[in-house]
């Protein structure tokens, strides 16, 4: 008789950096839920980031535990978690990762599961690393994108736009990718950083342009995308499958609703929203690594206060004392605003109250803006964010974005606009639209719901 085929162990690798790891995290919860009994599941991360997410998550179920990977950090050249800056840290993690780090984490996770192989490496396509020490485990590797399709399309193709763009980037700013299928809604000046323009060395540039590069010859069972099936145009998701022809490309995003999830809000942002009526409020955050400078946060602050609207700003401390004097005071004292270093996002977007999002555009932020039906005021700081601001406002439809930094009028206009605007209560209503396309693929048997299924299957077979 043959022998039995061993139960399915999926390792799930994290780029440990930002909010990447906390968004695979939460992947790999609803991988866990969805798996069939008798499935392990490793959570591969590095020891710092393993900390943090244990400071900010429930206890993980049963059949998922946590495998440290190396981070690369050198005790003895005096490298200091705390002090090592973000990009070096960056750059170390994925020199470590490419030096066998990838395959060292893969070992400890079967040696974690009792000598359980690693059947499956599923993982943040940041970390094309994984893909090579998935081979060499004789296991298929899984990228997960967690942004936008069209920011994927943009990094497999960066050999083919640097060719044609060379060294006009400046010169063709405005002119549209005409001849890139499924680019072609976008301008040249949209390209995520490290594309055409921007430190082509800086470390995120390097491993994008390499994973762009490995994706289309990698051997994959399945590509994971952070969108809903009907999100994307045609046009993209038809040069995404052009390039990628060894495995389906399936859009189950965004992951967030892959499973309910449960949120504090130790400042009380929502009991404040209660305050309010409907679509009132103007909610502005700019993610976890974006902060305007000195001048543009006075001018926002100045723009928010002239536009009378209520807002609730989710801004890290530390940026508090930049703001004009008197704002904070004057804001607690009127109830016109709560600043707070923190919101539980995914729920104040929910909230009935908020009828208008500044954003910075990172991918995490328009995909819970659409899928809550709320229009957005783009402001985009680097990386993908420029392309995503300019597919909310010239392909979707469901925003506008600032063309450059926010300025106190231009914030009173986007926010007048996008409470009280016709223009507005258009894109209001797209993003509605969205929304119900959203809610309907995470019904029980929609899109979403089939494509995760038709994941977990292929992630899970031994
Ligand atoms: C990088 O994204 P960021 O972390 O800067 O931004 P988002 O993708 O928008 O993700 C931020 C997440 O943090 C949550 C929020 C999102 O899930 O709900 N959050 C919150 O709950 N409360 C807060 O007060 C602030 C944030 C990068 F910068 C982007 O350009 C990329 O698009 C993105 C995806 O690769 O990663």
């Amino acid at each position: 008789a043959p022998a039995p085929s061993p139960a399915p162990h999926v390792a799930v690798v994290a780029f440990p950096f930002s909010s990447h790891a906390a968004l695979l995290l939460s992947f790999a919860r609803a991988l866990a839920a969805a798996a069939p009994p008798g499935t392990t599941l490793s959570f591969l991360s590095t020891a710092s980031s393993i900390a943090h997410l244990r400071k900010s998550t429930s206890e993980l179920p049963g059949n998922l535990r946590f495998v440290e990977v190396p981070d690369g950090l050198l005790a003895s050249a005096g490298d200091d978690d705390e002090t090592v800056p973000m990009p070096r840290r960056m750059d170390l993690f994925m020199a470590a990762a490419e030096a066998g780090g990838m395959k060292a984490g893969i070992d400890s996770a079967a040696a974690a599961a009792g000598g359980a192989r690693v059947t499956c490496v599923v993982g943040d396509a940041f970390v094309w690393p994984a893909a090579e020490a998935a081979a060499a485990a004789n296991a298929p590797w899984v990228p997960v994108w967690t942004a936008a399709s069209c920011a994927l399309l943009a990094h497999v193709r960066t050999d083919a736009l640097r060719e044609d763009v060379g060294d006009q980037a400046a010169r063709r700013a405005d002119e549209l990718l005409a001849s890139h299928p499924g680019l072609s809604s976008y301008r040249v000046r949209d390209l995520p950083d490290g594309v055409v323009t921007g430190d082509f060395t800086y470390v995120i540039s390097r491993l994008l342009h390499r994973m762009g590069q490995l994706l289309p010859h990698a051997a994959t069972s399945a590509v994971a995308l952070n969108a809903f099936p009907g999100l994307d145009p045609p046009d993209v998701t038809a040069a995404l499958a052009a390039h990628l022809p060894s495995a389906p490309c399936l859009p189950f995003g965004p992951y967030h609703l892959l499973l309910p999830t449960t949120t504090s809000d130790p400042h009380g942002c929502l009991a404040w929203l209660e305050r309010h009526p409907p679509r009132a409020v103007a909610y502005v955050g700019f993610g976890t690594v974006a902060t305007p400078g000195p001048d543009e946060l006075r001018e926002l602050a100045a723009g928010l206060e002239a536009s009378n609207a209520p807002f609730l700003w989710s801004l890290k401390e530390d940026a508090w004392p930049l703001l004009p004097a008197g704002f904070l005071a004057r804001a607690r004292a009127s109830g016109a605003g709560l600043v707070v270093p923190w919101a539980p996002q995914v729920d104040v977007l929910r909230h009935e109250a908020v009828g208008a999002f500044v954003t910075h555009a990172g991918w995490g932020s328009v995909a819970e803006g659409v899928a809550s039906g709320v229009p957005l005021a783009c402001r985009p700081f680097f990386g993908d964010q420029r392309m995503n601001a300019r597919a909310v406002a010239a392909v979707w439809g469901f925003g506008t974005a600032f063309d450059g930094p926010m300025t106190r009028d231009g914030v009173v206009e986007a926010v007048e606009m996008l409470l009280r605007g016709e223009e507005g209560a258009r894109m209001r209503a797209r993003a509605q639209e969205m929304q119900a396309m959203v809610e309907k693929a995470f019904r029980p048997g929609g899109e979403c719901r089939k494509n995760f299924d038709k994941f977990v299957e292929i992630v899970c077979r031994v």
